[in-house]
């Protein structure tokens, strides 16, 4: 049966800013629906259940900063895997009954303005219909997921997967699997299945900049002392940091940093484990070339090691750089670099030999070699960060489709609205900290401004509220100048910058500037009444 209704707030997407918006919404007593495509909560972490898929920021931060939450929840591992944060959410719903606002296995596929009532009409692929005052999209950074087009690929005679529509069940033994790609996805699958299956075949084409994630169990004594004495302090320290880490960069010029400060410097962040090396590392390390090699240097010295035969160490770390440490994102991995030693591991460099067609039996490269494969597995990653929002058929006050107005890059105020569609936000989407940043500290310092601004207007009479497109362009010149004065653009492929997908246009997606920088826009634009937004008052 076709269910319509009326709410204040429509969110798109149930996964950890969607819950967010939802529970907070509900605090400001007005009506929220969650609409969401899949079956569960959870966000990303219901899609991606590939083989060893787990999030790469420690669980301290990984959760709501909610006490009436933290207190009673402890996670085992300092990184969970899915299943883990699958159970948190369902945790999180037991406590505060989150599904009774939830419409699953819905895709909203149109958002339409009615600018003559301050409305948004909703509509699903199913033909259902909303109509709401704000929408508030939580579709998260990688939902739209990525395919190459590889001629031959129908007549593939196995199975084809890509690593964010994992079947519920798959058993590799025995199996010859290709894995394509080498992201944080590709990572985690290889290492994870390089024991068990027939033969892996690793078809790479960037090498991955990974770090050691140095994964370990957390103690009972570990998680009572957390929640004792620590976490408060932790969600007040993630707002103070670059990313919303617990550890910041360190802004010393290093013009000014002795070569031994550094080697200890280096070599102690290494040892920290997880993103340390890189956003607990140097502020330079994102602008400043010689320096930036100095810090793949030492990553490829510490890679080396644990590789003994030079031609896999060249593929893996080559001496060469293949693009600055950093400027795309390295994983965290656990004995990855090991895999490639295994008898039934193969590493194909498709740098060099690339991808020609796949056959019924396998996957051809350009030196004639025939692959042969029972499983491919797509890792190819994502439409990242505009995707989700692009997908839908958002129209504003001009009636433009936002995937239009967007073809030539996207174009927000404060990486949370859009000039024309009024009343409409987004979290952890384009132009916020998004993944420069530890997710929930960025959603949460973005669904609580939203909510602010609910609040203000609801207080105030206000009936919608739209960027100016002065304060737009102003922001996303802004944020412009951050992107170019780093290295980012030296990637060739990069999805920061949308260059992982052909055609998508090349621009700096994400708010490089750290959190507390992001932070002071929002707050200050907040404080001046909302200051690059247009108002517009109800009628009285
Ligand atoms: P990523 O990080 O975009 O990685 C995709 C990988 O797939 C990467 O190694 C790409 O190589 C490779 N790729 C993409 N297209 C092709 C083609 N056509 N041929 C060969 N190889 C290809 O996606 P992930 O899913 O790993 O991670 C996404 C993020 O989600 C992750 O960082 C977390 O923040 C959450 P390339 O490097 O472009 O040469």
């Amino acid at each position: 049966m076709t269910e319509t209704g009326e709410y204040d707030v429509i969110i798109v997407g149930a996964g950890f800013a969607g819950v967010h918006q939802l529970l907070n919404i509900r605090k400001l007593g007005l009506t929220v629906k969650i609409i969401e495509a899949g079956e569960d909560l959870a966000g990303t972490w219901l899609w991606n259940k590939y083989p060893g898929a787990r999030v790469d920021s420690p669980m301290a931060i990984y959760q709501y900063s909610d006490p009436d939450l933290w207190r009673d929840w402890s996670f085992t591992e300092l990184y969970p895997d899915w299943r883990e944060i699958q159970a948190y959410f369902r945790y999180v719903d037991n406590k505060f009954d989150v599904k009774r606002d939830v419409l699953f296995n819905s895709r909203v596929v149109s958002a339409h303005w009615n600018d003559s009532v301050d409305r948004w009409t909703v509509t699903t692929e199913d033909g259902q219909l909303f109509q709401s005052q704000f929408i508030s999209l939580c579709t998260g950074i990688a939902s739209k997921y990525h395919l190459p087009e590889l001629r031959g690929i129908e007549s593939f005679k196995g199975e084809v997967h890509h690593s964010s529509r994992w079947p519920e069940k798959y058993n590799f033994e025995g199996k010859r699997v290709g894995v394509i790609g080498t992201g944080a996805t590709g990572v985690q699958i290889i290492q994870e299945i390089a024991p068990i299956v027939d033969h892996l075949t690793v078809f790479q084409r960037t090498p991955n900049l990974a770090l050691p994630m140095r994964q370990r169990k957390v103690s009972v004594e570990e998680q009572a002392r957390l929640k004792k004495e620590l976490y408060p302090i932790f969600y007040g320290r993630r707002y103070q940091t670059f990313s919303g880490f617990l550890y910041d960069v360190d802004p010393k010029p290093i013009a000014d940093t002795t070569p031994e400060e550094l080697a200890l410097g280096f070599e102690e962040k290494w040892a920290k484990g997880g993103l340390t090396f890189w956003l607990g590392a140097y502020a330079e390390l994102f602008s400043n070339k010689e320096f930036n090699d100095e810090a793949y240097a030492f990553w490829r010295k510490k890679v080396r090691e644990r590789i003994p035969d030079p031609e896999l160490q060249e593929k893996l770390a080559p001496m060469k750089p293949p693009h600055p440490f950093g400027v795309k994102r390295p994983s965290l991995e656990q004995r990855y670099f090991e895999v490639y030693s295994q008898r039934n591991v193969t590493l194909v460099d498709i740098s060099k030999t690339a991808i020609e067609e796949i056959t019924p039996n396998g996957l051809k490269t350009n030196d004639g070699v025939e692959h042969n494969l029972d499983v491919l597995v797509f890792a190819t990653g994502f439409d990242m960060v505009t995707g989700g929002i692009t997908s839908i058929d958002i129209r504003g006050q001009d009636g433009v489709p936002i995937k239009e107005k967007w073809a030539d890059g996207v174009q927000s105020y404060l990486g949370v609205a859009s000039a024309t569609y009024p009343n409409m936000f987004w979290i952890y989407g384009p132009q916020s900290p998004s993944s420069f940043s530890n997710g929930p500290s960025s959603i949460e310092l973005t669904s609580e401004w939203i909510i602010d601004c609910i609040r203000f207007m609801k207080a105030n009479n206000i009936s919608s509220i739209v960027p100016t497109n002065e304060a737009q362009h102003a922001y996303s010149e802004h944020l412009n100048q951050l992107g170019s004065a780093g290295l980012w653009s030296e990637a060739k492929t990069s999805w920061y910058l949308g260059s992982n997908i052909s055609g998508k246009k090349t621009q700096m997606l994400q708010f490089p500037g750290g959190l507390p920088a992001y932070a002071k826009l929002c707050n200050d634009s907040a404080a001046k009444g909302y200051n690059g937004f247009d108002l517009k008052r109800s009628p009285a």
